[in-house]
């Protein structure tokens, strides 16, 4: 960021840009479809409309903190894809700062990637959860003086449950079944099935709080997935951003963030299987298209357009 900030407690500079994302008003629309991973970002950009067709060249920008904006306009309607990288502190930055620089309803789709806690999700299936939760390492269960030792007992905390939107998931859930039926039987199942109604949870990290073991660590959590399933039995899938999402989205108390979440599944925690490169080169794609034809179809009130902002 090369321009000077200002305010402490929300950092932007003159022009308005968020001090991590760096992007200012304009610069994103109200409808978001969100990955961690670039590649992923910039393979379902091409989906966009050509700029001659959107009237305007396509914003791209890299932060220096690493967050890629890209945003055009698929099907006519503005839209933009953002790649976080990983973990709820990833997802915090990327929806406050959004918020900041977005007017109106805000239409927020994850598509990431997960691992299966349920035989009904294989690998390359895509999950698509009602709601999610998060587990956290209980740090003071850790520590050499716990503050509260009544807390410290147990090594990992697991929240509630915060609820997606459930009109949006529906849609998303219907389009992906269209999307990938034809490609489940082109590929012999080697792609989907769609999974629905069950939940996700958010590890605050891939390893101990999903439940991986690592004999060079002191985790105590060999009994960490049967504990979570005692407290939420349908839960699916563990990954790192989308529970947050729906957390956030329920916080957002000034305007209105939908928010909906799909994850194609990486690793079978079950069977301790890992997905194949040319599987993923055939999904992605097709989900990316199904997440974007949901968010050109939601229902946005008091929707920017970016159309008239001067790109730089
Ligand atoms: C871990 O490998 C990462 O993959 C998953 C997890 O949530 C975590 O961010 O999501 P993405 O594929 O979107 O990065």
């Amino acid at each position: 960021m090369k321009e000077a900030l200002a305010d402490a407690n929300f950092p932007q500079d003159a022009s308005g840009r968020v001090y991590h994302i760096n992007v200012k008003y304009g610069e994103v629309a109200n409808r978001i479809l969100t990955v961690g991973d670039h590649v992923r970002a910039r393979s379902i950009a091409k989906w966009f409309d050509s700029e001659e067709e959107a009237g305007h060249p396509t914003f791209i920008h890299t932060s220096q903190r690493g967050f890629l904006t890209i945003t055009g306009r698929y099907k006519g309607v503005p839209v933009t894809i953002l790649a976080i990288g990983m973990g709820n502190p990833m997802m915090d930055f990327f929806i406050r700062e959004t918020r900041a620089v977005v007017s109106g309803t805000m239409a927020v789709i994850r598509f990431g990637s997960c691992g299966s806690w349920t035989d009904r999700a294989k690998l390359g299936s895509v999950i698509v959860p009602r709601g999610g939760f998060c587990i956290r390492r209980n740090l003071d269960y850790f520590s050499d003086e716990p503050v509260q030792p009544e807390l410290a007992k147990t090594p990992y905390l697991i929240s509630g449950n915060f609820a997606a939107d459930e009109e949006m998931t529906d849609r998303l859930a219907n389009n992906l079944k269209s999307t990938l039926h034809k490609l489940e039987e082109e590929t012999d199942g080697a792609v989907g099935p769609v999974v629905t109604g069950g939940l996700n949870c958010d590890g605050c990290s891939f390893y101990s709080s999903q439940g991986r073991q690592d004999s060079s660590f002191w985790d105590d959590n060999k009994e960490l997935i049967e504990e979570v399933r005692k407290v939420h039995p349908d839960v699916d899938c563990s990954e790192m951003e989308t529970s947050m999402l729906f957390h956030l989205a329920k916080c957002s108390i000034k305007q209105k963030i939908k928010a909906a979440g799909c994850m194609q599944v990486f690793a079978d925690r079950l069977g301790n299987g890992f997905i194949r490169p040319e599987v993923v080169t055939l999904l992605e794609p097709a989900v990316g298209k199904a997440v974007l034809d949901t968010l050109v179809s939601t229902e946005i009130e008091d929707e920017m357009d970016p159309v008239g902002t001067v790109w730089e």
